[in-house]
């Protein structure tokens, strides 16, 4: 595994889709024959992350798959595809209609709940970039520098990672922090992303971001 620079200024922690609906029995992910169990694995490494990265003052931030009540931003591809997954995009289930903002299902665990004034961003895509005001937000705090964390890694974790790396940002994956349902695709999407010296940017264990985190934020330190 290998860990690039990862300051704290300019370094954001993202917490991505930590929802109900992919952790939580009667969501968007259990009834689409998703492994629950799995996609809840990283919240123990997640919360430890959480608690380091408000300790040493690195921005958290959050993301949330969702649409409009609407639906008017859900694509037909998207709501083929959820129904053809057995768990429609909009339908009704018992925490509330799947994958639609504002819904109890569509909010984040109760284990790792924003803290207030970090952003929650709302992404109608997979990829956080996607159809949101996420790159002006990071440009406005002045972040170049993306860790990653959450479900699925095949899917959300990926394409965001691919669309932030086209736009530039140093990104490190914590592999540990991520699970997908298919551990075999977990651990392909994983793989990737360090192929052609790094060409997703790097990847870290839990344990050996907490510990570069603790000796750059100890007193004396070189910034
Ligand atoms: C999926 C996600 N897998 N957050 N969403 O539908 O990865």
């Amino acid at each position: 595994m290998s860990l690039p620079h990862a300051p704290l200024h300019g370094t954001a922690l993202m917490v991505i889709d930590m929802q109900r609906d992919f952790c939580e029995a009667g969501g968007y992910a259990d009834r689409a024959g998703l492994d629950i169990a799995r996609l809840r694995a990283p919240i123990a490494n997640i919360t430890r992350l959480l608690a380091a990265a408000r300790e040493y003052g690195v921005a958290v931030l959050y993301t949330r798959e969702g649409h409009r009540p609407d639906l008017a931003d859900l694509t037909a591809t998207k709501r083929e595809r959820s129904a053809a997954a057995g768990a429609p995009v909009g339908s009704r289930g018992p925490l509330g209609r799947l994958l639609v903002r504002g819904e109890y299902g569509q909010d984040v665990i109760d284990e790792l709940a924003p803290r207030a004034g970090e952003p929650v961003i709302d992404k109608p895509g997979y990829s956080a970039f996607h159809a949101t005001g996420l790159a002006r937000l990071l440009d406005d705090a002045g972040i170049r520098h993306l860790i990653l964390t959450g479900i699925t890694t095949d899917v959300c974790v990926h394409s965001t990672l691919r669309a932030a790396v086209d736009r530039g940002y140093r990104c490190i994956t914590v592999g540990d922090a991520c699970a997908a349902s298919d551990t075999a695709l977990h651990d392909a999407a994983i793989a990737m992303i360090g192929g052609e010296g790094g060409i997703f940017g790097g990847v870290a264990s839990t344990e050996s971001l907490l510990q570069a985190w603790k000796k750059i934020a100890a007193p004396g330190a070189p910034a």
